[in-house]
């Protein structure tokens, strides 16, 4: 399960009610005061996958408070229930508690059957506590790299429903992608029908 120092992946850590929960609160996230939509990146280009974002806005290539690229206005707050989740993540995985980890925003990915990310690092945070990623729905190959080149080496992992993977120490900053995702392989009883939902937690360092 431990993937490379500090990353690891615990296969099927969320139960059946958990990933309900999760795909309700992103549901309201989706739909609430900025709504999920495709990134557009600097140059122009734009994700395929689409993102909401809770506690802190992310766009590339920083974090706001408002969605000054989609409507102005200021996201969701970042849940107390959320945060215990995370902890519970990282003692889970880990084997120890961590009470200071204290995650302040959310990334909620969904991706359709098309969409994929390509390899990069996560480095707009000004901390280097680890991240939390939960998957949902479809069942998604990862590609976890290295730190040094978005190439070889890499391991390519399935994340499957209800998997838990945390990026800590030596792995935080490691290039990672999602190439392709499995159309209809998630059980729709998660409440998601089709496509695939990743949620991160991390902690920004700002306030
Ligand atoms: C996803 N999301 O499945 C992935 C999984 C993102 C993103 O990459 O930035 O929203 S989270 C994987 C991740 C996060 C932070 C660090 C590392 C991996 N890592 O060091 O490998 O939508
Ligand atoms: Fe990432």
């Amino acid at each position: 399960r431990e993937i490379a120092p500090g990353a690891v992946h615990v296969p099927g850590w969320l139960t059946l009610g958990e990933q309900q929960d999760l795909v309700r609160a992103c549901r309201a996230w989706a739909t609430g005061p900025v709504p999920i939509r495709h990134t557009v990146l600097p140059r122009g280009g734009v994700m395929s996958v689409r993102t909401v974002c809770v506690g802190w806005h992310w766009q590339p290539y920083r974090y706001t408070r408002e969605a000054h690229d989609v409507n102005g206005r200021r996201v969701a707050e970042f849940p107390a229930w959320l945060g215990d989740l995370g902890r519970r993540a990282l003692a889970d995985a880990y084997g120890h508690p961590d009470d200071g980890y204290d995650p302040d925003t959310a990334l909620v990915n969904f991706y359709d059957g098309q969409a994929k990310m390509g390899m990069h690092q996560d480095k707009d945070e000004r901390s280097d506590a680890p991240v939390v990623s939960l998957s949902i729905g479809d069942t998604c190959l990862f590609r976890f790299g290295n730190t040094e080149t978005r190439g070889k080496p890499y391991t390519d992992v399935e994340l499957a429903s209800g998997d838990l993977f945390v990026f800590g120490g030596a792995s935080r900053f490691a290039y990672h992608g999602v190439p392709k995702v499995y159309p209809g392989t998630g059980d729709p009883a998660t409440g998601l029908a089709a496509g695939r939902l990743n949620i991160t937690m991390r902690m920004t360092g700002l306030r």
